[in-house]
């Protein structure tokens, strides 16, 4: 992680510097017995700048025991040898010999004196108003088709770009939290969006007023966010601490924190948590344990059924694991245990059955989340990314398809049979897939491995490449999301001295360039808030 020198500067500034957050890592008693300063110096030097200050995470996640519970030391030497794939963690075998890995791993497996804290309270502390919604307007401070706006995040710089969709030139552009990761999530009516930062910043920004109007610091080590269908509420799930916030959307203040522990008493990371709108309610994924959790935040999928959960929750947990609890019956959690973990999930549009595989595994499990059972496994090989699954419609069926992150293929599968119908070769492992629904094609990335500057197209009715694009040659080429009405295709250039090219999403011919910081995701208004078959939820 040395490379991300710039990286290293931020996250020391924005590491709180609460006494809940202080740790006296400086000495390291090892498995011998003996104490060691150097494991600390090796960690400060190779590590800090991605794993945070004191192992709190930063752009990659909190080194703790327990955030490590699913890798073996000896797997965690290989990871730090020979990097992790899909992750931007790099091997390290030409700077660290065998004795100083090992050292390293001793040390995040060490207990840390203090063990990191971060409460309501802390949460309620760190909760910032920049503006008071009631002093700002409700028109918004620029002309434009306010459901063809853009957020493009830029992570060469941590800041985004408010982008007009339908002539594609930036609207403002605005400083947000270091490392923001996975996509921001905009309000049911399109006006607020939401940012998570990887160390637990929240950030409500009005697109109206151009203007971050709330924050909060909802963890230390923060997975992703989702807002309710209602536009009331957002939930953060946390590596570290091992919970859930539930945020109030109006200010981001804190309603409370719910410890994710198991129905055995096992604490885990959250993998991610998600809106299920149809369901009214959140499903929060474990990492750690072999559990998805379904949390109704409103009445509206029916009274009955929503005390039949908090029953169920009663039932499976008892009360005494949740803290914090405002109103007794709010947020209740609904488990479903799974037979494997999870790490990557998917699901379908009816949002009745979760798609999920674990790292290690190379079947997708299909769980029906009503009758809380596994219902199908999926032949899968490599590593499926199903979060970047998209649905279309093949031949009269619903089909599902995802990119591989360990294997150049895009895996095509029949959502009534959950049988794979097509394996499509592509030139290298791929991290996101999009379409809309008004496009023929389909658009994969190629992220890892010498190809990484391609990007194919596919023909969603023949299930065949028609198209494969180098962009800029030697500059990696991922992430794409189309206009409001899925005539035109933007694509990112990943890199510092990188851009947002535009694509005629019939023709493939190119349209526009503008210059980017290593732009990430983008995210069209109109395509996330009616939750678009062809982009990520
Ligand atoms: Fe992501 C989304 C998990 C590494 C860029 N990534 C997501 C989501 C999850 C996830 C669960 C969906 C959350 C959401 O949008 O609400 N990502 C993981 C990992 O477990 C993994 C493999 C390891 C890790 O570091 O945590 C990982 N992700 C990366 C990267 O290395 C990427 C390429 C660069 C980065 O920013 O860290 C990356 N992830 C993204 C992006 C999205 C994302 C841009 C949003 C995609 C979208 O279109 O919605």
């Amino acid at each position: 992680c040395g490379a991300l020198k710039s990286g290293l500067l931020m996250s020391l500034l924005l590491v709180p510097t609460s006494a809940s957050l202080a740790s006296n890592n400086d000495v390291v008693t090892l498995r011998n017995g003996a104490t060691n300063t150097h494991a600390k110096q090796l960690y400060q030097q190779h590590c800090q700048s991605c794993h945070g200050v004191d192992r709190m995470g930063a752009m990659g996640p909190a080194l703790f025991p327990e955030n490590l519970s699913r890798l073996r030391k000896n797997k965690a030497i290989d990871v730090i040898q020979y990097g992790r794939p899909a992750t931007q963690m790099p091997g390290f075998s030409e700077q660290l010999n065998s004795a100083q890995t090992q050292q390293l791993v001793d040390y995040i497996y060490t207990q840390p004196k203090e063990q990191p804290q971060w409460s309501l309270a802390d949460i309620k502390a760190s909760n910032i108003q920049h503006y008071q919604q009631s002093k700002l307007g409700n028109k918004p401070l620029f002309s434009a088709d306010l459901m063809n706006l853009f957020i493009v995040v830029e992570l060469g710089d941590h800041s985004a770009t408010l982008l007009n969709g339908d002539t594609f030139t930036p609207i403002t552009r605005f400083k947000t939290r270091y490392a923001l990761h996975g996509g921001p999530k905009y309000s049911p009516d399109g006006r607020y969006v939401y940012f998570a930062s990887r160390d637990g910043w929240i950030s409500k920004y009005d697109i109206y007023n151009m203007k971050i109007v709330s924050e909060v610091r909802a963890g230390i080590n923060t997975r992703n966010l989702a807002v309710s269908s209602d536009g009331k509420y957002a939930i953060v799930g946390n590596y570290l601490p091992h919970n859930i916030v539930i945020l109030d959307t109006k200010d981001l203040s804190p309603i409370k924190t719910i410890a994710t522990i198991d129905s055995e008493g096992v604490s885990s990371r959250v993998s991610a948590v998600y809106n299920a709108p149809p369901r009214h309610s959140f499903i929060v994924a474990l990492k750690d344990v072999k559990e998805v959790w379904e949390i109704p935040y409103s009445a509206e999928g029916g009274v009955e059924v929503y005390k039949g959960w908090a029953h169920d929750y009663r039932k499976d947990s008892g009360e005494g694991k949740v803290e914090d609890w405002q109103v007794t019956e709010s947020f209740p959690i609904r488990r479903i245990r799974t037979a494997d973990f999870l790490d990557d999930f998917f699901f379908d549009p009816e949002y009745i059955h979760l798609i999920g595989a674990s790292r290690d595994s190379h079947n997708g499990q299909v769980i029906n989340l009503d009758a809380k059972k596994k219902v199908a496994t999926i032949a899968m090989a490599g590593m499926p990314h199903l979060g970047s699954g998209i649905t279309w419609d093949y031949q009269g069926k619903s089909v599902f398809a995802s990119p591989n992150i360990k294997e150049g293929r895009v895996s095509v599968i029949d959502m009534h049979s959950w049988q794979v119908i097509k394996e499509i070769e592509t030139l290298g492992p791929g991290f996101f897939m999009r379409s809309h629904s008004n496009s023929p094609y389909a658009w994969v990335d190629v992220f890892f491995g010498p190809n990484k500057d391609k990007v194919h197209v596919i023909n969603k009715s023949t299930l065949e490449i028609v198209k494969t694009l180098t962009p800029v040659p030697g500059k990696t080429a991922a992430h794409v999301e189309f206009t409001k009405d899925g005539q035109y295709v933007l694509l990112s250039i990943w890199d510092n001295d990188g851009a947002l090219i535009v694509y005629d999403a019939n023709t493939l011919t190119e349209v526009k360039r503008l210059p980017m910081k290593k732009p990430s995701g983008k995210y069209n208004v109109y395509n996330k808030i009616n939750y678009e078959k062809g982009t990520s939820h």
